[in-house]
């Protein structure tokens, strides 16, 4: 038995795609949309009541949801720590409070624009939620800017990479969007370079951003 991934292009099952094949784990990808079909909708529901991704069946058949918690699952799983600083390493207080933070901060707030009849029923709120929802994103990224704008290395931890740069690359590419990125976050941005000189990061980048991806070369 492998890992089984609910995944749609573009969405929050990218990072978990990196973090599977980085990690060299087998896995199969099943397309579910949680914005698209009934039946889409339908096959996330049966196994996650929220019906959003990721979604991921582990290989003896439990169930793990929350983007943030399975990038930490996995990545203390492989025994040698590749893609994540060991409890001990002083690196691992850093990674942990940012993947909490873009977790609990800045994805949440795309359940807001999943989905603005959750937090308001009048659809004239709409407008007024989705832009206040990509405000607040952009004040979070200026938050996370400013917090490593000193950090030395390659990586946000440092030479290493780790998921906390997977995870800030595929919100990279989100709303408000890669250029707003590029141009306010510039030492998020590097990072997100860097690991972007990874083939399989490449790879899955180039299956998930069609349009977007655009490899700055080495
Ligand atoms: N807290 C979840 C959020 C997942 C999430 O919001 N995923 C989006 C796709 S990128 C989704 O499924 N949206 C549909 C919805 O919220 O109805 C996580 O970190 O994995």
């Amino acid at each position: 038995m492998s890992y089984t991934l609910l995944r749609a292009e573009g969405f929050g099952s990218v990072c978990i795609e990196l973090a599977l094949e980085l990690l060299g784990q087998a896995y199969e990808r099943v397309e579910a949309d949680p914005l698209g079909s009934e039946a889409d909708k339908a096959c996330i529901r049966e196994i996650n009541p929220l019906v959003q991704i990721p979604t991921l069946k582990l290989p003896d058949g439990r169930i793990m949801t929350e983007s943030a918690s399975i990038l930490i699952y996995l990545g203390d799983l492989d025994g040698q720590y590749t893609l994540a600083p060991r409890p001990n390493d002083v690196a691992r207080v850093e990674y942990l409070r940012w993947l909490g933070f873009l977790s609990a901060g800045l994805y949440s707030t795309f359940t807001i624009s999943d989905g603005p009849e959750r937090f308001h029923p009048d659809p004239a709120t709409h407008d007024v939620l989705l832009e206040q929802a990509n405000e607040r994103r952009k004040q979070l990224w200026i938050v996370m800017e400013a917090a490593f704008a000193d950090s030395k290395g390659t990586f946000l931890l440092g030479d290493t990479m780790s998921l906390l740069d997977i995870y800030v690359a595929m919100m990279s590419y989100w709303s408000p969007r890669r250029d707003w990125f590029e141009t306010h976050c510039p030492r998020l941005l590097a990072a997100v370079r860097a690991c972007e000189q990874n083939p399989i990061v490449r790879s899955v980048f180039e299956r998930n951003y069609t349009e977007d991806f655009k490899p700055v070369p080495a």
